[in-house]
């Protein structure tokens, strides 16, 4: 067995994933340190980390986004290494450069390759210049409506303003024409202005009905990386994921291997390490164009992790330990079978407005392909402070038709008493026909109740 290689980890995080963290480093030998909100005295990782340190209020900003906060208990209790999980202060290069600083290895990126990241335009010269595939767009960001007015000539319309600061959905306005530019040029810039303190925006040619695909990469500090496939993440309400399923159903087994070859030295030319996700939209015609990188473990890494076999949360640590990518995979990587996640959020049916409330009976599926995971427990209240994320229900089958069938037992099987979820959409789309062949782009869920189609991409 491998001597372990932190002796002991902070998880600067809270929920299914802090807990997630823990698995991986109760197997890896390393002793945990949970951070908490008063909010979360009662939470599932407090409970089972070796330690935990309240650090403030249940509001994020004084307690799970504090810095000083979070690095006071890594100090405090000695801790080597800290994992940020995702969302919070995940992808925050000034705070994984200050846990550097303060000798607490950040388990992520570098905080320049961070930065790089979230300046999406830079990012996405980056790729251009390592031979991936992009959108028409602008060479950077716009000062100017009349240099705007210039790009938009050159490429046509529809396209698309985003924000450089943005990402994830947020930010972004869709121009129809010429006579728009002015009004969706100023009003994109006062919002990025408004929303991160960035005014900046850059132009993309805008795809009507995409799919969103992305890859999982792994890389160490030594140069080496890999490539774990891709996840389809198409099926979407308002910017949140309901579901992600690996291999996607609709990419062609040339346009993956030829992607995968061009990110594995995209990947080593922006001196990208840990795991990080690449997305991609597929235009209508199946060909893949690069939006952005993420540079965190995301919330649907489980999929991955189902038909490689492989855990990404001790990938993650080990090579953050710098263990060379060679040991880490032990062995070529290899892929087996389909995985399909479903999100179970705490919601209202028609509304989807968040169901925060205490969970009085819980009925957790498992059985032979079924993985469950989450921080609920029957008693346990799901905070309206934090997200609305409640489990994540993941089943792996030897083909698509065998996991499709197991999520739809499993949903069956799932009960959730005391708080409104997202089962009953989940059951409604896992019988859809579209669904159920494959057939699908962003605009599938509109079909599913009236407020279901929202689109942060106002026009
Ligand atoms: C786009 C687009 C169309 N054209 N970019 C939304 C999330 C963010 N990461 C990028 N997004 C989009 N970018 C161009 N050039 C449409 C979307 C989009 C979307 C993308 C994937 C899944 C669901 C979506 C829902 C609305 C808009």
């Amino acid at each position: 067995m491998r001597s372990s290689p932190f002796k002991k980890v902070l998880v600067a995080n809270r929920g299914e994933i802090a807990l997630r963290v823990i698995c991986a480093c109760k197997e890896l030998g390393i002793r945990t340190v949970a951070v908490y909100s008063e909010a979360d005295r009662y939470s599932l990782h407090v409970r089972f980390a070796d330690e935990a340190i309240c650090i403030g209020p249940a509001k994020s900003t004084r307690s799970y986004l504090d810095i000083p906060a979070v690095i006071s208990a890594a100090e405090i209790t000695d801790a080597d290494a800290l994992h940020p999980g995702y969302g919070f202060l995940s992808e925050n290069a000034r705070f994984a450069d200050v846990c550097e600083v303060s000798g607490i290895r950040f388990i992520g990126p570098s905080p320049e390759v961070i930065r790089l990241m979230g300046v999406k335009e830079r990012a996405r010269a980056a790729m251009k210049a390592a031979g991936v595939p992009i959108l028409p767009g602008s060479d950077g960001v716009l000062e100017t409506c009349d240099e705007a007015l210039e790009v938009a000539e050159r490429i046509g319309y529809p396209l698309i303003i985003k924000a450089s600061a943005g990402g994830g959905g947020r930010g972004m306005r869709i121009v129809n024409g010429a006579a728009d530019m002015p009004a969706q040029f100023a009003q994109a810039r006062q919002e990025a202005q408004a929303a991160f303190g960035c005014p900046d925006v850059y132009l993309e040619k805008y795809i009507q009905a995409p799919r969103h695909i992305e890859f999982q990469v792994l890389a160490d500090g030594q140069g080496h990386v890999e490539v774990l496939g891709e996840r389809e993440c198409t099926i979407q309400r308002r910017h949140q994921k309901l579901i992600e399923e690996s291999p996607s159903p609709s990419l062609r087994p040339e346009l993956r291997s030829r992607v995968s070859a061009t990110l594995r030295e995209a990947v080593k030319a922006v001196g990208y390490t840990n795991a990080g996700t690449v997305e991609f939209l597929m235009d209508e015609a199946g060909d893949l164009y690069f939006i952005e990188v993420n540079a965190r473990i995301q919330v649907e890494h489980p999929v991955t992790e189902m038909v490689t076999g492989l855990d990404l949360v001790k990938a993650q640590i080990l090579i953050a330990a710098g263990c060379p990518l060679s040991e880490v995979l032990d062995g070529p990587v290899t892929f087996s079978g389909h995985s399909i996640e479903c999100r179970i959020n705490a919601e209202h049916p028609e509304t989807f407005a968040p169901s925060p409330g205490r969970i009085t009976a819980l009925n957790l599926p498992g059985g032979i392909g079924v993985r469950v995971d989450t921080a609920a427990y029957v008693d346990g209240v799901i905070s309206p402070f934090y997200d609305s994320l409640v489990a994540k229900l993941v089943t792996k089958g030897r083909d698509r038709l065998e996991a499709v069938r197991r999520m739809q037992r499993a949903l069956e099987m799932f009960v959730v008493e005391g708080i409104h979820t997202s089962i009953p959409l989940q059951r409604r789309i896992l019988a859809d026909p579209d669904f159920l062949s494959g057939d699908f782009d962003t605009n599938f869920i509109k079909r599913f109740g009236p407020a279901a189609g929202g689109n942060a991409a106002r026009s």
